[in-house]
């Protein structure tokens, strides 16, 4: 094996050559296209970014969440659509699979998954549940050993190209709740799965989301994940704790990036005769935003120093995503306030950070639901403490 991939620190300065060297000269062309190239996807294969996260049996790389995070960071320099293009191998369409699958299921598909010769997919979304994701109405009906699922999937990254694909649908009756809800392991091409062609997007172009349509389609009863029904809302839940954290971490890259661009520009700006940094008022905002991403970073950090020491993920996730999302879009507003009207005009790279920027705030869970969680975490803790100490 590479020595690159054995060392972290050698591995970390090899994915920062590779997206200083490789992804930022052709952020604006990927943005322009919608595409990321073939030959980019390929580099991040050899590279193993789709197999950070999974255990080194299956091919991966077993790498602690801090380590996921340092490098999620490192790709974020590069905008959205990089990271997502590996971010969902290593999270939403991996984890229930690692944690709830049973080994032949493992050694089906998390080798696939880990090398990126399939791009994976993660269905929970419908028309009608969203953030309310315990109201799906995905059906998947037990016909002898095969399941009939109908129903429709929205907002789905990956779904127009990925090979592999975790739904989660109804096994039970439609007001069961939790407790109802089941994950499939589903390969594309499988009969009655209708796949939508990639959807236009505000932001983070080259990153594909669609659609799919299950019309009777016929799942093997080999399919649900961990042979068992009912576990599919929780290991969406958990996975989903994955997720705001990379989320969150891939947000802190973008964020520096926007920095570093915002000052460079403001260098090369004159007005009045000086350059725009030299200017108080811009310094204050320049400021702000250092001040607020060194915030962000240590969140993220010790969010997942938390989850490397196994404790509970679903608060520090949750305000990780929060906090750096919010921080990023208000990063990325200063970035434009600051290139004033080229910050404005389509095209230059202030405008790309903002749209991309707004994203983060809706996907994985909007911020509002992120307030809910952790608020309700808050509540659930000091009513337990209360209870224990008057028994
Ligand atoms: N990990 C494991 N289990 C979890 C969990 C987590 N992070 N969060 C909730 N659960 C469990 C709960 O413990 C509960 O189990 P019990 O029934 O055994 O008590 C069950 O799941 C249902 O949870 P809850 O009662 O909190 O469900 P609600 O419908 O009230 O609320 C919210 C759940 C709103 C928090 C949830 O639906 C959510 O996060 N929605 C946003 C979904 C989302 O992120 N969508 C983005 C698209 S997918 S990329």
């Amino acid at each position: 094996m590479d020595p690159a991939y054995t060392d972290f620190n050698a591995y970390h300065t090899h994915i920062l050559k590779f997206v200083n060297e490789c992804l930022l000269p052709i952020e604006a062309e990927v943005d322009a296209t919608h595409k990321v190239p073939s030959h980019i996807i390929d580099q991040m294969r050899t590279l193993r970014l789709f197999g950070l996260s999974i255990p080194k049996k299956y091919g991966g790389l077993d790498l602690s969440m801090e380590e996921i995070s340092l490098i999620s960071m490192a790709v974020g320099r590069s905008g959205a659509a990089f990271s997502t293009k590996f971010g969902i191998n290593i999270g939403l369409g991996s984890r229930i699979l690692v944690k709830d699958g049973t080994e032949e299921q493992k050694e089906k598909y998390l080798p696939r998954i880990a090398s990126g010769e399939d791009l994976a997919a993660f269905a929970l979304t419908e028309p009608e549940a969203g953030s309310d994701a315990i109201n799906i109405k995905t059906k998947a009906v037990l016909k002898g050993d095969t399941y009939i699922i109908n129903g429709s999937k929205r907002y789905i990254t990956n779904a127009p190209t990925a090979g592999i694909f975790t739904v989660i649908a109804r096994t039970g009756a439609e007001n069961s709740g939790a407790a109802g809800a089941s994950a499939f392991v589903i390969e594309r091409g499988t009969r009655g799965m209708i796949l939508s062609e990639p959807v236009l997007k505000m932001g983070e172009h080259g990153s594909d989301i669609g659609s799919i349509e299950f019309c009777d389609c016929s799942v093997s009863a080999a399919g649900l994940i961990g042979g068992v029904e009912g576990r599919g809302f929780k290991g969406a839940m958990n996975t989903m704790d994955f997720g705001r954290l990379f989320v969150g971490a891939s947000a802190v890259g973008i964020a520096e990036r926007v920095i570093e661009e915002t000052v460079k520009y403001a260098l090369s700006r004159k007005q009045f005769g000086q350059p725009l940094a030299d200017f108080e008022l811009i310094q204050g905002m320049l400021a702000d935003s250092k001040t607020e991403w060194l915030a962000c970073r240590a969140l993220v950090l010790e969010a997942s120093r938390a989850v490397d020491k196994g404790e509970k993920a679903v608060v520090p996730a949750a305000a990780a995503k929060y906090f750096v999302t919010e921080t990023l879009a208000r990063i990325a507003d200063r970035a434009v306030q600051i290139a004033g009207g080229y910050g404005f005009m389509h095209g230059s790279p202030m405008e790309r950070y903002y749209r991309d920027a707004r994203g983060c705030r809706i996907y994985e869970g909007t911020n509002q639901i992120m307030q809910l969680v952790i608020a309700r975490e808050l509540i659930k803790e000091m009513k337990k403490a209360a209870d224990a100490s008057c028994s």
